[in-house]
Formats: C-alpha cells, sequence, structure tokens
C-alpha cells in the first residue's frame, strides 16, 4: 500500500542512534530457567521445538526506551519454524488458495482521501538509496513506493525470485502473515515467545549468538556492513536477503533470529508495554497491550516486528539486538519484512 513508504520509514528511521556503550553481562539470576519438558509427540516438518522457560526480557542498555526495561517473562513451550517462511514456501500457500497480498491489492479510495485516484496503485517499499547520500534525517531518500513490487516481484516489474526460493519472503504486511499462518495450522508469534526463541537459552546477552558481534570474526547474521545507505561493503555476503540457513542456528537450532528481515509479531506495539510488565512481577505468556499506540504516527495501528533485517547496522536502526522491538503498520510490509510462525502442540 501506499502507506508502506510512509510507515516502514516510520518503523525504522528514528531508531538510529551511533553507536553502543559495551555491555556489561549481569550476574546469572535465580530466576532464569529453561524449561526441562520435552513435547510429546515429533516434531511438525520443518519446526523445533523451544522449550519455554523464564528470562530477561528487553534491554537496557540498547539505548532505546521502548525495549526497557529489562523484566522477567515466563513462556510455556511451543513449536516455531525453524526459519522464516521462504519465498517457496509462500508461493504452495498463494497456488493453493490464490491469496493476494495487500501489496498485490489496489489501495481503497477510502483509505486515502485526498489521494488523486491515479496515484492509487498497487506496490510496496523498496530500499532504493542514492550513492550520494549521507544524512540519516530523512527516510524517504532511500525508501521508494514502486508500483507492481510485491512478494513475487521483490524489486518491482521485472525482477523475480528466480533463484531465491530459499530466501525470506518479503513484502509481507501482518494481515498476509496471518493469512498464510491459518492456512498451514499455524500462528504468529507472541513478542514474548519470539524474543525467548530468539535468546536461544543465553541469559541477557546482546546478540541471538551470544555478546560478540563477530564471534571469531565472522559476521554471524546478515545485516549491513559499511556506511548506511550509501556504503555497502558486503562484508557478510548479502546486500539484500540470504539464503535463510546461510548463518550458524542459535541454541535452540533457529535460523534468522537476528538480521535478514524483519519478522511479525502477534502483539499490538506501545512503547510503554514493558514498563507496565515490569510493574506486575514475572509475567506469564504476554499477549502484548490491548491497543496499540505509537506517539511517532499516533493514529496507525501497528504491530511489534523483531529481529532486525538486512538494512540494520549499528549506525542505522541496529534492532538486531535480540532485546529491541521494531513495528510496523498491519496494512504494510516492504522489501525487509517477512515473519515466520509457531504451533502450541504438535
Ligand atoms: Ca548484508
Amino acid at each position: 500500500m501506499l502507506a508502506s513508504l510512509m510507515l516502514i520509514s516510520a518503523c525504522q528511521a528514528k531508531y538510529d542512534h551511533a553507536d553502543h556503550a559495551a555491555t556489561t553481562p549481569s550476574a546469572p539470576s535465580a530466576a532464569v530457567s529453561i524449561n526441562k519438558v520435552t513435547p510429546s509427540g515429533p516434531a511438525p516438518e520443518g519446526m523445533v521445538w523451544v522449550p519455554g522457560g523464564t528470562f530477561w526480557m528487553g534491554c537496557d542498555d540498547c539505548d532505546m526506551p521502548d525495549a526497557a526495561p529489562a523484566h522477567l517473562v515466563t513462556v510455556d513451550g511451543f513449536w516455531m519454524d525453524r526459519t522464516p517462511v521462504t519465498n517457496a514456501e509462500f508461493a504452495k500457500f498463494v497456488k493453493a488458495t490464490g491469496y493476494m497480498t495487500i501489496a498485490e491489492q489496489k489501495p481503497d479510495p477510502k483509505d486515502f482521501p485526498g489521494v488523486p485516484e491515479e496515484n492509487l496503485v498497487a506496490g510496496c517499499a523498496v530500499f532504493s538509496p542514492s550513492p550520494a547520500i549521507d544524512s540519516l534525517d530523512n527516510p524517504y531518500a532511500w525508501w521508494r513506493y514502486v508500483p507492481g513490487a510485491n512478494w513475487k516481484n521483490p524489486e518491482g516489474p521485472g525482477s523475480t525470485t528466480n533463484g531465491r526460493e530459499d530466501h525470506p519472503v518479503v513484502h509481507i504486511a501482518w494481515d498476509d502473515a496471518v493469512a498464510y499462518a491459518k492456512w498451514v495450522g499455524k500462528r504468529l508469534p507472541t513478542e514474548a515467545e519470539f524474543e525467548f526463541a530468539a535468546r536461544g537459552g543465553l541469559d541477557r546477552k546482546r546478540y541471538a549468538w551470544g555478546n560478540e558481534m563477530k564471534p571469531a570474526g565472522k559476521w554471524a547474521a546478515n545485516i549491513w556492513q559499511g556506511r548506511f545507505p550509501s556504503q555497502n561493503t558486503l562484508e557478510d555476503g548479502y546486500e539484500r536477503t540470504s539464503p535463510v540457513t546461510t548463518f550458524a542456528p542459535n541454541g535452540f537450532g533457529l535460523y534468522d533470529m537476528g538480521g535478514n528481515v524483519w519478522q511479525w509479531c502477534s502483539d499490538w506495539y506501545r512503547p510503554d508495554y514493558f514498563a507496565q510488565l515490569a510493574g506486575w512481577g514475572t509475567t506469564r505468556n504476554p499477549q502484548g497491550p490491548a491497543d496499540s499506540f505509537d506517539p511517532q504516527e499516533p493514529g496507525i495501528k501497528k504491530r511489534v516486528q523483531k529481529s532486525g533485517s538486512f538494512l540494520c547496522s549499528d549506525r542505522y536502526c541496529s534492532r538486531y539486538l535480540v532485546g529491541s522491538r521494531g513495528k510496523g503498520a498491519t496494512d504494510s510490509g516492504s522489501s525487509n519484512v517477512g515473519f515466520r510462525c509457531v504451533k502450541t502442540t504438535g
């Protein structure tokens, strides 16, 4: 939708901060635990068991007010897709159902009062930076609304997913992700489930894989290297998305829990939700706030996204930090937004 350009920019642009303070690992907490309960049946195809337990959710030293304070959360065990949903998997869904994503649909004039009819064309936001850009002040300088861009044509008409069958599907709005999940008999993860899973059994680490950005000198996720948005040095090998099993899995055997693509959660987004939870002691299976509120764009309903994407770097966004959060309007995707599913029982 047209809104996606505006919304995605808002989703990411205002999160930038130049650098991080070094993380001081917190002392082990007796309250933290990983459940020992094993699943009753075999793993559903393509899924791994996340045992559940109690963990510190959020991040106190990320310099991101909406991710603070860290607070204790308990989640029950669940099955989770080993990887984000791929283009090949999404293609099966579309073939079976004829589903048309929001990015493929002509925007409804009643949702865009005042916009000339000729401007209401199906499409989505595609990352398209000019080499001359250096300022981070204006996301419109690197996001472009591309008519005809959608999951099948990620960069617009003429582009295809050929050769990218094992990459995460992109240009997925929240409603699209929910439709897929229902079809496949799964659901979207709650934000708490996603973060517990992303931490892979580690306690209050900076990334899904530990505290070092480049363990043993190697990039551990598909993010951005170089000076965003005009210089990508491609040290991790990928300018845009990467095959979903390119980088090593985390401690639970899950791939791409940081970087590559943003992934939708079921929760509404509010920046003050963690502060609410922190006042209630340990929260069990939080489902998110009852409503959405983003002071940066007050009238737009947003859901939580996690993991950051191939566009995140320490100069911009940095929401690949495992305790951090993203957000997006439910009717908007972009060229770096996908999802994965979970289910409670096998
Ligand atoms: Ca990259």
